[in-house]
């Protein structure tokens, strides 16, 4: 964004739009046309950008955020106003929590219309004010090119975050010049990404004075692309890792470090290794109420290292004794020159008898499941299985419920950006348009949406664009023939009473017809001896979306699992099963 472009040139403020989107590297856009948006939309027809015209602005929010997740570029979606932009509401505030990269653009009533409660108008700026990380009103055409370029910057810098502009219909209409800035001047925005040296020496000494440290790894080490780092800071120290429900993936499941995923569903290991730790590193980590539980009698004996780009988020939920607000990579990179320069003064930390207790907490209590003894098909071993066949390099969204759960314990992570999902919202219906937009930007890949038969109702709409765009995305539904997650909780906290949760969708719809009649293939796997060759066929089939109605036992509960509210002391393995720690090591 340094060279100027375009300079003077007369245009409308549509076209000035298009050219912004253009210069700021914009590729593909999801979204609907509708009045106040309509002028941009005439000269999007000349441009280079392909807009991909979804059947809902949810699933154009969410295939933006996708896009970004899978890619790491900023995702782009666009809707017109009122109706249109409150429809973008959910997907904003999905990226928000989750920290994606995006841009909405919406259009808006003309200048003299706002505030007269004119048709369509909705103050989309002020419903997205709490849900994004910035949001522009745009009435003034001479400012479109320095408010998109700015969109951009902010949306893509510091922590990622999604940004709306909103652009009133008079300023795409009126005449205007083309100026795309040379540079971007926001004063009060400067995100630090480079850590402080004497925090990265503090940290450094807490490494090696601790006997029971713990790495405890969050959705911004996937965002800072810092992998590479992590690993070397964990191989060269030794020290166990956990990666959250929003960094599976950062780390590789098989290596022999990694405990696994901590939290509400977590592993045994990775919940104990952080509860019964001395200290916890966390590398872009929020101590979330699904990982801390109880906040109270969360790892009582651990120091905390807080590592975030967000400034905001360090001593939000738990006091920190180490600061280091920077750039999850280039802290890494800080860490790792440190501790190998202690390396090699001889200086090691001793982790031996912890290394030892955690690994035999692995072992013991490795995550399984129960197959169900009528001979039906575990919803567990359909996403076992659909991970090893895939293989690596699959890319793989879901929903929201017990299938998501499922699908972050039971498929082997071992490369970021492969593992995309509503983390922090808890968005029913992020699947579908989430693999759309994964798909869309990384085209090579095979991109499995693992969906419950709850969420797929709440999106599948998009199955439509997919099959008319060419994006060839699989969809696996978990149907388990009600909302699994809340019946889970009806059967353990609630008597078993099962108050609308039943959804009856082994009989309506018949997803195999639905799927056809969008123009996809259907199929569907009932017996746990058709699983591999279902799943095969799928994989065969990449010139059309595939949707397959895997037929499962709807009582599979989720296991680990710590109640929610309660301490992670009271993680249960199994119903009513306790885990023993040998603790002698310790
Ligand atoms: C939009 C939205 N509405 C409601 C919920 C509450 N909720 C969480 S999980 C769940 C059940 C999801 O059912 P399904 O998609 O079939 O997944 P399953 O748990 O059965 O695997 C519900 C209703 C939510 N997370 N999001
Ligand atoms: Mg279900």
């Amino acid at each position: 964004m340094t060279e100027q472009q375009g300079s003077g040139e007369t245009v409308t403020g549509a076209q000035s739009l298009v050219r912004s989107l253009e210069a700021a590297g914009v590729t593909d856009i999801f979204g609907i046309p509708g009045g106040a948006i309509l002028p941009a939309y005439d000269p999007l027809m000349d441009s280079s950008i392909r807009h991909i015209l979804v059947r809902h602005e949810q699933g154009a929010g969410h295939a933006a955020q996708g896009y970004a997740s899978a890619s790491g570029r900023v995702g782009v979606c666009m809707a017109t106003s009122g109706p249109g932009a409150t429809n973008l509401v959910t997907p904003l505030a999905d990226a928000h929590m989750d920290s994606v990269p995006m841009v909405a653009i919406t259009g808006q009533v003309g200048a003299a219309l706002i505030g007269t409660d004119a048709f369509q108008e909705a103050d989309i700026r002020g419903i997205t004010m709490p849900i994004t990380k910035h949001n522009f009103l745009v009435t003034d055409p001479a400012e479109i090119p320095v408010r998109i370029a700015e969109a951009f910057h902010i949306a893509s810098t510091g922590r990622p975050g999604p940004v709306l502009v909103d652009v009133t219909k008079s300023a795409l209409q009126a005449s205007t010049t083309f100026d795309w800035p040379a540079e971007i001047s926001l004063p009060g925005y400067r995100p630090v990404s480079r850590p402080h040296a004497k925090q990265i020496r503090e940290a450094a000494r807490l490494l090696l004075e601790s006997r029971k440290p713990v790495l405890y790894v969050g959705g911004g080490t996937i965002r800072s692309r810092a992998s590479k780092e992590l690993r070397t800071l964990a191989e060269l120290t030794g020290i166990p890792v956990v990666t959250t429900l929003m960094a599976r993936g950062a780390f590789p499941d098989s290596h022999p470090q990694h405990l696994g995923m901590p939290g509400m569903h977590g592993t045994v290991a990775a919940v104990a290794a952080l509860q019964k730790s001395d200290l916890i590193i966390s590398l872009g980590a929020r101590f979330d109420d699904r990982v801390t539980g109880n906040l109270d009698s969360f790892a009582p004996g651990a120091r905390i290292i807080h590592a975030d780009i967000d400034p905001a988020e360090i001593g939000k939920n738990r006091f920190t004794d180490v600061p280091i607000v920077g750039d999850i990579r280039e802290v890494l990179v800080d860490l790792i020159t440190t501790m190998r320069t202690e390396a090699d003064a001889g200086n090691t930390g001793d982790y031996e008898g912890w290394v030892a207790f955690c690994a035999g907490v692995k072992k013991t209590y490795a995550l399984g499941y129960e197959k169900p003894a009528d001979g039906g098909l575990a919803p567990q071993y359909v996403i076992e299985r659909l991970g090893a066949i895939s293989g690596p390099g699959t890319i793989y969204t879901a929903g929201v419920g017990q299938h998501q759960m499922w699908a972050a314990q039971f498929v082997s992570y071992e490369t970021p950006n492969t593992w995309i999902n509503s983390g922090g919202l808890g968005t029913m219906g992020f699947a579908v348009p989430g693999a759309m937009g994964a798909k869309v930007a990384m085209p090579d890949q095979t991109v499995w949406a693992v969906d419950g038969d709850g969420c797929f109702q709440m999106t599948n709409q998009e199955l439509a664009t997919c099959a008319i765009n060419n994006i060839p995305i699989k969809v696996a539904i978990i149907n388990n023939e009600s909302l699994g997650m809340v019946r889970q909780w009806q059967t353990l906290f609630y008597n078993s009473r099962y108050s609308n949760t039943d959804l009856h969708s082994k009989r309506i719809p018949d997803f195999v017809k639905l799927a056809e009649a969008y123009g996809c293939v259907g199929l569907a796997c009932e017996s746990p001896d058709d699983v591999d060759a279902t799943i095969r066929k799928a994989m065969e089939i990449n010139d059309v979306p595939v949707v397959v109605d895997f037929r499962v036992h709807r009582d599979a509960m989720v296991w680990p699992m710590v109640a929610a509210g309660t301490s992670n002391d009271e993680i249960k393995y199994a119903r009513d099963l306790a885990p023993q720690f040998d603790e002698d090591d310790l």
